[in-house]
């Protein structure tokens, strides 16, 4: 650890109490973060752990407005829902707090006014969208309309999520209100700004002094700084009816901007957690201060939340920004909308008591440097060939011979042989190895040189062999089984960072108070005559069905999802002279049956009133064959036959398509009507 500081504040980016968590949000923050902190904790560092909801802004009246219930009511439910699901992973915040609190909304209401009378903030009228009807102005996220770039329809006001632009609500073409659809009409408003552009020079230098950061971050924020007219003024009101009301006269019915307020929660929390010493965790200069983010947060963290502060002037700034790049999942983007996650709550039914083989799977394949993706099939591996095969192995062998041949008693040593010296000045170096990676927030490594000492362990028993030896060489086997049970503890040591759970439940079976990082330096942790408890197995395997359920549930969902584009946009125009080449005639199924070897055609004979004809349709997932003998059915006469897997099909059945893709019959509705009628 850096000595120049005596404490360190580590803050996690406060979730939007919209949604429950992913894991995308726990690999991209929460499960670092809570990795950095344990290890301070656990050398004896004065550390504090901030997080909680963060519960304004447009993503909370969009939910809200969805679910049909009030902004109060969806923040109540997730920041329930949120803070278990962390608390259940053992993300160990010192506080989870939330934005709605009223310690929140003095902070939040005080930093505004600080700013305020200092001058700190440029005064702008503006013309913005404003829905006459609802009597509202609408946040960019309220407004949609054609995006000028591949002309989706419904291009939201912020940004095109067909083509990934960002866009300004005047960017769109036929803007509308998404409160009452109505076209949204120009009007001033004052609002408040943060003058970025003449803070430039200060944040430059700021961001320049920290070349250290991670280049992903640094990068971004360089980009920012240099890139065309540099930074320009950013509105901190917004006129939202849901938020910190702005604590100046003439800004009635105005809040402050989400972004202003959400990081002020971090002081907020700190001031719940500690009423009497908050400001030594952030005025102190020997205070420092690190936020873990996602890329998604980078601006906010290190260039508009550092100028609050300094305009403010009483605050330090963060020493570092720790962000990550996205966890995709299955080479497909994470997203809450169309259900293409894992939820933290329904791993938990799920896997139960796996919370660690989730936190072992993110943290050895978290997305530090680039974006990453989480397969199922990698999880099983890492379960069975890992946490199983290496770690689990090694400390089950270890436990049960113990008991097999001492009752469970450490055994005691006699001389150490080269090979016992070797592991044991191994052993002894891990926890540098790991403290440095974590000190440099490089987690996969940290971990895989975690995961290296039971590597170590399994080899040094292969080796040498001690189910052999016992019948030879006693006291040999004493001395092995000695170097096997210090393993075991200082992996138990190193372990809790990254699997606290795992952790606790090995110093159980070792019958010891759980030691902390510096004991692992030691290699004589076990005394010799002390009795460890029963062996039990600390992981199992995941089996295939497991995962397969897994993957089912995504296909569902990607199922649910696959809107076909007919019914998304209206096709371009025809004429009726095209439509009225299509001969469709209604008729009926007279036979039905699966055509062989494949599960999705059925092979119909119909009577089309004309004559009696052989059609293959694409609808065995939908209609059974028995079920359908007499359907009225409208089929497209005329279209040319074609042969499908060998049959010649005379005509195509017309099919309506839902969002779910699910198929149903397109029929006349008056019972008895006649075969062979035109549809026109
Ligand atoms: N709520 C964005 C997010 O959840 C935002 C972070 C605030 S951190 C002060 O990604
Ligand atoms: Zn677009």
């Amino acid at each position: 650890m850096n000595s120049k500081f005596k404490r360190t504040l580590v803050t996690a980016a406060l979730p939007y109490a919209n949604g429950p968590v992913h894991i995308g949000h726990l690999a991209g923050c929460y499960l670092p973060s809570d990795i950095y902190v344990r290890y301070l904790r656990g050398i004896g560092h004065d550390v504090k752990f901030i997080c909680g909801s963060d519960e304004h802004g447009v993503p909370i009246t969009i939910k809200a407005k969805k679910e049909g219930v009030s902004p109060q009511a969806i923040v109540d439910k997730y920041h329930k829902i949120m803070g278990d699901s962390f608390k259940e992973f053992g993300i160990s915040f010192d506080i989870y707090s939330r934005t709605s609190s009223k310690t929140h909304h003095q902070t939040a209401s005080d930093f505004f006014k600080v700013l305020y009378e200092k001058g700190g903030f440029t005064e702008q009228t503006t013309e913005q969208y404003y829905d006459e009807s609802a009597q509202q102005f609408l946040a960019d996220r309220y407004i949609i309309g054609t995006c000028p770039n591949c002309q989706n329809p419904s291009a939201y006001g912020d940004q095109c999520e067909k083509c990934g632009t960002s866009l300004s609500p005047f960017d769109l073409k036929d803007p509308k209100s998404m409160l009452s659809g109505s076209k949204p009409i120009l009007k001033e408003t004052k609002n408040w700004f943060l003058p970025l552009d003449k803070l430039q020079p200060k944040i430059k230098a700021y961001i320049e002094k920290h070349g250290d950061w991670k280049s992903n971050v640094y990068g971004q924020c360089k980009s920012w700084l240099d890139s065309g007219d540099g930074l320009q003024p950013r509105a901190m009101t917004r006129d939202l009816d849901w938020g910190v009301p702005v604590p100046v006269k003439g800004a009635e019915g105005k809040v402050l901007y989400v972004w202003f307020d959400a990081p002020i929660g971090y002081i907020s929390a700190t001031k719940e957690l500690l009423p009497d010493t908050w400001e030594d965790y952030w005025k102190k200069n020997d205070t420092r201060l690190i936020h873990f983010i996602g890329k998604d947060n980078i601006v906010f963290h290190c260039i508009i939340f550092p100028a609050m502060l300094m305009e403010h002037g009483e605050f330090i700034l963060a020493d570092n920004v720790p962000a990550n790049e996205f966890l995709n999942l299955e080479g497909d983007k994470i997203s809450t909308s169309r259900n293409w996650a894992v939820w933290l709550h329904e791993y938990l039914n799920e896997f139960k008591g796996k919370q660690d083989v989730l936190r072992y799977t993110l943290c050895a394949n978290a997305p530090e440097t680039k974006d990453n993706d989480f397969t199922w099939k990698d999880f099983q591996t890492k379960n069975n060939s890992e946490l199983v095969a290496i770690f689990g192995n090694f400390i089950n062998r270890t436990l049960v011979l113990t008991h097999k041949y001492y009752n469970g008693i450490v055994p005691s040593t006699s001389a150490y042989t080269k090979e016992d010296l070797l592991v044991l000045e191994e052993l002894g170096k891990a926890p540098d190895k790991i403290a440095k990676a974590i000190e440099q927030f490089k987690f996969r490594e940290a971990i895989s040189e975690w995961m290296n000492v039971a590597r170590v362990g399994n080899k040094y028993l292969a080796e040498t062999e001690p189910w052999k030896l016992i019948k030879t060489d006693e006291e040999r086997v004493k001395t092995i089984m000695n170097v096997a049970l210090q393993i075991s503890c200082n992996l138990a040591i190193l372990a809790e960072p990254f699997l606290p759970f795992t952790s606790t439940k090995l110093f159980e079976l070792l019958n010891l108070q759980a030691l902390k990082w510096p004991s692992a330096k030691q290699t004589s942790n076990m005394a010799a005559g002390h009795i460890i408890n029963k062996d039990e197995l600390l992981f199992s395997k995941v089996e295939d069905a497991d995962i397969q359920i897994q993957l089912d549930k995504l296909q569902l969902s990607k199922r649910q999802n696959a809107i076909p584009v007919a019914a998304k946009e209206i096709k371009p125009e025809t004429s009726f002279d095209e439509f009225a080449k299509m001969d469709i005639r209604t008729a009926t199924i007279l036979e039905a049956e699966v055509v062989p070897k494949t599960d999705k055609l059925l092979k119909l004979k119909l009577d089309t009133g004309v004559d009696v004809r052989t059609v293959v349709s694409g609808i065995a997932a939908y209609y059974k064959p028995e079920d359908i003998i007499g359907q009225k059915v409208c089929l497209l006469a005329n279209l040319a036959p074609r042969k499908i897997k060998g049959i010649e099909s005379q005509g195509m059945i017309l099919m309506a398509e839902n969002a779910n893709g699910e198929l149903s019959f397109v029929a006349p509705t008056k019972p008895n009507f006649e075969n062979g009628a035109s549809v026109k």
